[in-house]
């Protein structure tokens, strides 16, 4: 990839590239719609990966070509308050960092560009969140702008809500951070990130739906709808807490909450104060938090089926409670499982996308094969298989560096 980005670069811009931003996409094995309730999330970065070389400008313009020829040149000003693309766009996702380090920092210094991606797009994989990061790490470089990883990754995050997606801060901090080898949790407010390695004989298979979850239009309403259902359900919550003096302080947050009453007092207390969407939504929300505390100890002492056994309660919880599976989600996961997985869950925010599925090497084989007759054939849809289905291998985070 990295040979015909740079050839790319020198037949669009005299010369050649001088600097490579690479940034990874992630699978999440567990942990779906807590991060932006500021509870825990358990990701992995993966192999598939944006890679950007940049060659820096002496004035704020930004030109940035696509290897893939069906996405358009993004060329702007490097200036607080950057106008978006249409919703939709893929320049939204170059714009963003550069319109959060331009307010920030000042950063005014643009590049020449040309970027690469092979991590599916639009499949719950954090394709958009590899763009953001590795153009952030770019600009931050070539603008010496030095900031702290952790706090870069939180400002990346805050950047990529420009695009509308009033998303968590779980992908910018695996696609920055994450460790070769290892799955992180991460925790946020603060944000900190605890590496784990992965047990030699464990394989997490990812599997494309092939159903887009474009994050415009209707997947952003019902992301951005989920997020607005889990505040308004925690405020009720922590009103009935604060009325009935179960705490002597206010929980300021989920996890302040689950510190304060523990997860089984809280759902109590849920089920009180709360009926339809928003019961479910927050009982999801926290039988998730929990999962993910459990999910980590399973992969500590290399328990593959206890971790399956939670794998499959979350995807269950996804879809009953948030409302957030479909009906080829729900058939992808079981051919995973009746293949030989010893768990599977959509990954992502859901509606769409990709599954993940865990196996042993034993089983993998089973697990790959089951899937390819039973989805993709079945559907007419075998070609391409490799960027559909592959076994995720726990990459290393995002880099910067120079080309020669
Ligand atoms: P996907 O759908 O993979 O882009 C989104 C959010 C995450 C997280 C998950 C659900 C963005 C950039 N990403 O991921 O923060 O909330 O949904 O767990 O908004």
């Amino acid at each position: 990839m990295l040979k015909r980005v740079e050839a790319i670069f020198e037949e669009r811009f005299a010369g050649s590239p001088t600097h490579l931003a690479r940034a990874p996409g992630r699978v999440n094995l567990i942990g779906e719609h807590t991060d932006y309730n500021d509870l825990p999330v358990f990701p992995m970065a993966i192999q598939r990966e944006v890679r950007l070389a940049v060659r820096p400008r002496d004035d704020g313009r930004v030109v940035l070509h696509a290897a893939d020829p069906t996405f358009p040149t993004v060329e702007f000003e490097l200036l607080p308050g950057i106008p978006p693309d249409p919703p939709g766009h893929w320049g939204n996702y170059v714009r963003a960092p550069a319109n959060q380090l331009a307010r920030r920092f000042a950063a005014w210094r643009g590049f020449d560009g040309v970027l690469a991606s092979d991590v599916p797009v639009a499949a719950g994989l954090a394709s958009s969140s590899a763009i953001v990061t590795a153009v952030g790490l770019a600009l931050a470089h070539i603008n010496e702008v030095a900031v702290e990883e952790r706090a870069f990754a939180e400002l990346l995050a805050e950047a990529e809500r420009y695009t509308g997606t009033r998303g968590g801060g779980m992908d910018q901090a695996i696609s920055l951070a994450a460790r070769q080898g290892c799955a992180a949790k991460v925790s946020f407010a603060p944000l900190r990130l605890v590496h784990v390695p992965l047990p030699a004989d464990w394989t997490f298979v990812v599997a494309d739906t092939g159903v887009r979850v474009e994050k415009s239009g209707p997947a952003q309403k019902a992301y951005n709808l989920r997020r607005q259902e889990c505040e308004e359900a925690f405020g009720r919550v922590v009103e009935e807490v604060v009325e009935s003096g179960l705490t002597r302080t206010t929980p300021s947050s989920y996890p302040d909450l689950l510190r304060l009453l523990g997860p089984q007092r809280t759902l109590d207390v849920a089920e009180d104060v709360l009926g339809g969407n928003l019961l479910r939504r927050f009982r999801h929300v926290i039988t998730e938090a929990t999962r993910v505390e459990e999910a980590v100890d399973r992969l500590r002492s290399a328990d593959l089926t206890g971790f399956g056994t939670l794998m499959d309660a979350s995807h269950g919880s996804l879809r009953t409670d948030f409302l957030m599976s479909s009906a080829e989600l729900d058939e992808l996961t079981a051919i995973a499982r009746e293949g030989g997985a010893a768990g599977a869950r959509l990954t992502g925010a859901g509606l769409g996308g990709c599954i993940v599925a865990l196996a042993d090497r034993q089983s993998v084989d089973g697990v790959l094969e089951t899937i390819v007759s039973e989805y993709y054939e079945a559907r007419k849809a075998a070609a391409d298989l490799d960027t559909k289905l592959f076994v995720a291998a726990p990459a290393a985070g995002a880099s910067f560096q120079a080309i020669r």
